[in-house]
This record gives C-alpha cells, sequence and structure tokens, in this order.
C-alpha cells in the first residue's frame, strides 16, 4: 500500500510554484504553513489574496485560508515535511545563483528533529539535491543525512521539479505526471508520498541527480525547437516568405511540429534552465547554447525592424501592443517585450512610444526611466499609433476590431492577426 503523507508542512517561496502547491495541498487536508521571506507577500497570503494572476488560484488559497489549513509567516517552523520552492536565479557569467536555496536550507536546519522530509522543488543543476543534504549535515552534524548514511538516515531529502505551464498550473500541477528523484530510493518514496495528496497522474520515482537533469532537459527541448521556429521567421523573412504560412504547411507533415516563433522567448524558466545544462557541461552542450543565442538574438532583430519602419515616417508614434512574457499571464519576468521596448527607446530617445499591457497597471521600471514611453489603454495607443507592433498574443488583442489598424503599419511578431 503506497503511503500518503499526513502531517505538517512548510513550503518556503510563495511565488508561481510554492503557492499553487501550498493551496493544492491544503485544500486536501493538509496542514500547510507558507514561509516567504517578503512581508506583503505573507500578509497578502494570510489573507487568503493571491499576489499575481493564475487562474484558479484565488479561489483554492482563500478557500485554504478559510478552511484553516493554510498560514503564512516570515519565520520557518518545526514540520514533518519541507519543500523548498524558491527561485534560482543565474549571475552574469549564466552561472546558476544558489544563494536562495543555501538560505531555506539555512532556516531548516533549525528546525529539524529528525524524521522530516526536505524536498527541493527548485529547478536546480545535476548535485544541487545532494547539496542541499550536505549543507544540512554541516548545520546539524547530531543528525544523519542520506548523502552520507548507511541505513536509514535522519532526514530524508529528495527533489521533485515542478513542471507546470503558467497559466495553467491549477489544472497541469494535478494531472501531469510527476517525478520524484530521492538521494536514495526510500527518500524518493518518502517524497512521494507528499505527492499522492493531489497528483493524479503518474509518480515516476528516480535517483535526485537523474530527476534534476530531466527538468533541465524538457525546457531546454522547448527552447531548441522554439529556436528552430525563431529561425526560421529571420529565414523566411530573408527570403521574402510567411513564415506563418511555411509553417502552417509543413505542418500538415504526420512527424513535423514546428513550434510558433514571436519576438524571443521569456520568462524565468525556458530563457534560464538550458544555461544550467551549458554551465554543467559547456564543450558537449553546443546545440542547447546556440538555440539560446537564437533566442536571445531575436528581440535585438525585432526591435532593428521597427527602428527601420520608423524612418519612413518623420515624427512616429509607435504603438507597442504587450509587456508579459507570453500571452495571459502578467509575468514580465526575462520578458523579450520590454527589451524591445528598451531597445527601440534608447535607438530612437525622441519617438512616441505608447505600450498597452492589460494585465499591468504601472511600467517595468526599465521603460518609466524613458520619459517618451508611456502606458495607456490599447485602443487609445493604436488610435495614436502610425507603427503597431504586436508583442504578446494576450486574447484582449485578439478581440480588438482588425477595422483600428486601417492604414498603419503594423508589424505582427506573434502571428495574431494574419
Ligand atoms: N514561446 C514561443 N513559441 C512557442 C512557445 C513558446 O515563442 O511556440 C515563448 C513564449 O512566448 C514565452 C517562452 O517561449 O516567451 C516560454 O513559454 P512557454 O509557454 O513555452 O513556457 P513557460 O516558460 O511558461 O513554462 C515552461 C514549461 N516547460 C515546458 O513546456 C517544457 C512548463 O511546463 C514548466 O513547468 C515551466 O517552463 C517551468 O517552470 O520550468
Amino acid at each position: 500500500m503506497n503511503e500518503v503523507f499526513n502531517g505538517r508542512l512548510a513550503i518556503l517561496g510563495l511565488g508561481y510554484i510554492g503557492l499553487p502547491t501550498a493551496a493544492a495541498l491544503a485544500t486536501r487536508g493538509v496542514e500547510v504553513v507558507g514561509v516567504d521571506v517578503n512581508e506583503a507577500t505573507v500578509k497578502a497570503v494570510a489573507n487568503g489574496e493571491v499576489p499575481f494572476v493564475e487562474p484558479d488560484l484565488s479561489a483554492a488559497v482563500s478557500g485554504a485560508v478559510a478552511m484553516g489549513r493554510l498560514t503564512a509567516t516570515t519565520e520557518t517552523p518545526e514540520a514533518d515535511a519541507f519543500i523548498i520552492a524558491v527561485p534560482t536565479p543565474f549571475q552574469d557569467d549564466h552561472q546558476v545563483d544558489l544563494c536562495y536555496i543555501r538560505a531555506a536550507t539555512e532556516q531548516i536546519a533549525p528546525q529539524l528533529r529528525g524524521g522530516e522530509t526536505v524536498i527541493l522543488e527548485s529547478t536546480s543543476p545535476p548535485g544541487t539535491t545532494e547539496s542541499v543534504s550536505r549543507w544540512l549535515a554541516e548545520m546539524r552534524p547530531d543528525l544523519t543525512f542520506p548523502h552520507s548514511s548507511e541505513g536509514v538516515p535522519d532526514v530524508y531529502v529528495a527533489h521533485c521539479p515542478e513542471r507546470v505551464l503558467p497559466g495553467r498550473i491549477m489544472i497541469e500541477m494535478v494531472t501531469n505526471d510527476r517525478v520524484v528523484g530521492g538521494i536514495t530510493p526510500r527518500c524518493a518514496e518518502k517524497a512521494a508520498s507528499i505527492y499522492r495528496v493531489f497528483v493524479q497522474g503518474d509518480i515516476v520515482l528516480s535517483d535526485a541527480a537523474s530527476a534534476e537533469m530531466a527538468k533541465l532537459v524538457e525546457n531546454a527541448y522547448r527552447d531548441v525547437n522554439i529556436a528552430f521556429a525563431n529561425e526560421l521567421s529571420l529565414i523566411s523573412e530573408h527570403l521574402e516568405l510567411d513564415v506563418w504560412e511555411v509553417i502552417r504547411l509543413a505542418n500538415h507533415h504526420p512527424r513535423v511540429n514546428v513550434l510558433t516563433p514571436g519576438p524571443g522567448v521569456g520568462g524565468h524558466c525556458i530563457a534560464v534552465d538550458p544555461w544550467f545544462i551549458v554551465g554543467a557541461a559547456p564543450e558537449e552542450s553546443r546545440l542547447i547554447r546556440t538555440a539560446r543565442d537564437v533566442n536571445d538574438g531575436k528581440p535585438h532583430h525585432v526591435a532593428e525592424q521597427v527602428v527601420a519602419k520608423c524612418e519612413r515616417f518623420v515624427e512616429p508614434t509607435v504603438a507597442c501592443l504587450g509587456l508579459a512574457y507570453k500571452a495571459n499571464v502578467d509575468d514580465l519576468r526575462e520578458s523579450p517585450a520590454i527589451d524591445i521596448v528598451a531597445a527601440i527607446a534608447e535607438a530612437q530617445p525622441g519617438l512616441d512610444i505608447r505600450v498597452a499591457e492589460p494585465l499591468t497597471h504601472v511600467l517595468p521600471q526599465q521603460l518609466a526611466a524613458h520619459p517618451n514611453v508611456r502606458l495607456e489603454p490599447a485602443c487609445d495607443a493604436i488610435a495614436a499609433a502610425d507603427i503597431v507592433v504586436l508583442l504578446v498574443d494576450h486574447d484582449h488583442f485578439k478581440s480588438l476590431s482588425r477595422s483600428r489598424l486601417a492604414g498603419k503599419v503594423v508589424y505582427d511578431t506573434r502571428g495574431l492577426w494574419r
């Protein structure tokens, strides 16, 4: 009979992954304490509110708080299990920065009594889960940990990477298969007992390093495939072909499924995770590195094209539609749209740039610094514009009447209006 967790669980990091996971467990009866260093986030969650946009999450969080199953605090409490769901950014040289994971283990260490399970959910290079076990062992020499202990350790340590798609998190968290990699098989089994509370997909057990690498491979695979589509868009432009038509035709082949070109790859996952593979095996990761370069080059290309179109006018006004990293989310992290608007503003300091982003109320800092960039509703931005640049395929833009675009130069980087 498979074990199902029934204890008190602390989740460190109440962001895009930690908070939905907390809500998924708490609404199914687990006592969950959400921990975050950001007091505003803790206050919001304690009030049953969600500090970002994600379908169905608000109802789950407010329900869990009202049931008394989800609480929030800045201090890590004692618990039977800990999930670390903090960011893993990279530094300027693309090397991973593990400072948030290290800080989380420092908070967990004093709370350990023996018998707990510690799970790393943050996307990390191979070997990080073992580092967590080593760090905990250094901080708690009175306890045994699985990377060094021969028998049953006092504390179990495992990696369980998240693989949910922003915009569909509450569905995919439950329905996706889940990979659970333990430092030992028993560690994997202990961690699996927690995910059995809410996962309806298969729970696939493995070792920690393979699970870490599998997560990176998933996102690198998508990055390489998007790079192929983005390269096709450059080739098609050069050959004066319509890339959307070329892809539509090619995808009629039963074994071809080219993805969608765009203004670049953003977000905190696909634009970041492949670098962890490149960092771990630089000589061997030529294709993965090149895909990153192709995708990172796309925003520069789009900005150059817009600047070239401006030269047709005396004092043009440009409307840039969308700032989020992809459709129907309010997440601006690593967004190519922001880089594009900033690059246009830098290249043409006097240009009148109107930005429309229906899911944001303020301009991000990078753009607020430019006096000629202003945020306004899409209809107003389009009405004032000579050139309309579609950067994000939000449903809101799809629903706009095409007649608004009449007589304007339109640069649709997503193929939304074709
Ligand atoms: N994009 C394109 N063309 C496409 C698909 C995406 O240009 O055909 C762009 C998007 O506009 C966006 C970026 O790529 O800028 C990434 O978007 P996405 O929807 O592909 O992925 P994410 O970053 O929102 O979520 C990914 C997912 N990974 C995979 O699909 C392999 C998700 O399942 C992961 O859980 C998530 O990364 C994560 O947290 O790692």
